[in-house]
């Protein structure tokens, strides 16, 4: 069964009166609300990886998700965090992070992987050719499948190398990370030779620029729509066998995923 990973964004904007990030509990709540829809793990975050986003210093990053991490945890949620930073990291650890999601694999700071070596969380090793404002001119593949498999493979080699065991590893094939609109959806038909690396693997497509450049031949690609188009990508992974789907609309992925399940073996959760 494939496991859904929701997307707590914790809200960069502005500080509360007590130095608390004024989106802090908004997100707290949010984390509960995708729990209770069915979300097995909850990835927060505190700085966007989105094209052309701006870097945020680990302190201001580590601010913002530390609270929320805490308030999840606590509620027996199993808690990723979703971070390019090694002090982030081992502070998520520190309070209850089970998993390390890191979209650069240990190339943005590479101190990370002697973080996650150091304790017994999971790491989630994405695929990534550079920061969000060079990805793009790096964007060039003779066969997309086979040059992310190979750069996965180098990047699970340096975490294997540093000790990690291979049983905590999770592999991210990092859709729209450095690969433009039909580039994804190459990956995506691929995605069974991802699967085939035997590890974990986990797909991210939510709402992504590739969904919204398809649905746009119909009109305004509205976060509806995406969600809709992001439930039919993950019932694709799912297909292909991947561990988890990272999305931001739980319950319309747990759904499509519910439906595919009684539709293709007669059997479903409940
Ligand atoms: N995408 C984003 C952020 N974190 N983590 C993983 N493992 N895989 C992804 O595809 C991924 C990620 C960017 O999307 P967002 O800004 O909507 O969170």
């Amino acid at each position: 069964m494939t496991l859904l990973m929701g997307i707590v964004n914790v809200t960069p904007d502005s500080f509360s009166d007590g130095g608390r990030y004024v989106g802090v509990d908004d997100a707290i709540a949010h984390g509960r609300a995708l729990a209770a829809a069915g979300a097995d793990i909850l990835d927060i975050g505190g700085e966007s990886t989105r094209p052309g986003a701006e870097r945020v210093p680990p302190e201001v990053e580590l601010a913002r998700v530390l609270p929320v991490i805490e308030a999840l945890a606590a509620d027996g949620t199993m808690i990723s965090i979703d971070t390019m930073n090694a002090a982030t990291a081992a502070a998520a650890i520190d309070a209850g992070a089970l998993i390390v999601n890191d979209v650069s694999g240990g190339q943005s700071d590479p101190e990370i992987i002697e973080v996650v070596a150091d304790s017994e969380v999971h790491f989630a090793i994405g695929h990534w050719r550079g920061p969000s404002d060079r990805m793009y001119a790096r964007a060039h593949y003779d066969d997309v499948v086979d040059e992310v498999i190979a750069e996965l493979e180098e990047r699970r080699h340096e975490a294997l190398a540093a000790g990690i065991p291979p049983a905590r590893l999770i592999l991210d094939p990092g859709f729209g990370f450095g690969k433009r609109g039909d580039q994804n959806w190459e990956l995506l038909c691929g995605l069974e030779r991802v699967v085939a690396m035997e590890s974990r693997v986990l797909v991210g497509t939510s709402r992504k620029g590739f969904l919204a450049a398809t649905l746009e031949e119909h009109g305004e690609p509205t976060q509806e729509r995406r969600d809709l188009a992001t439930a039919v990508t993950s019932v694709r992974a799912a297909v292909a066998g991947v561990w988890a789907v990272r999305v931001h609309d739980v319950a319309a992925t747990r759904d499509a995923l519910a439906v595919w399940e009684r539709a293709t073996t007669g059997e479903g959760r409940s």
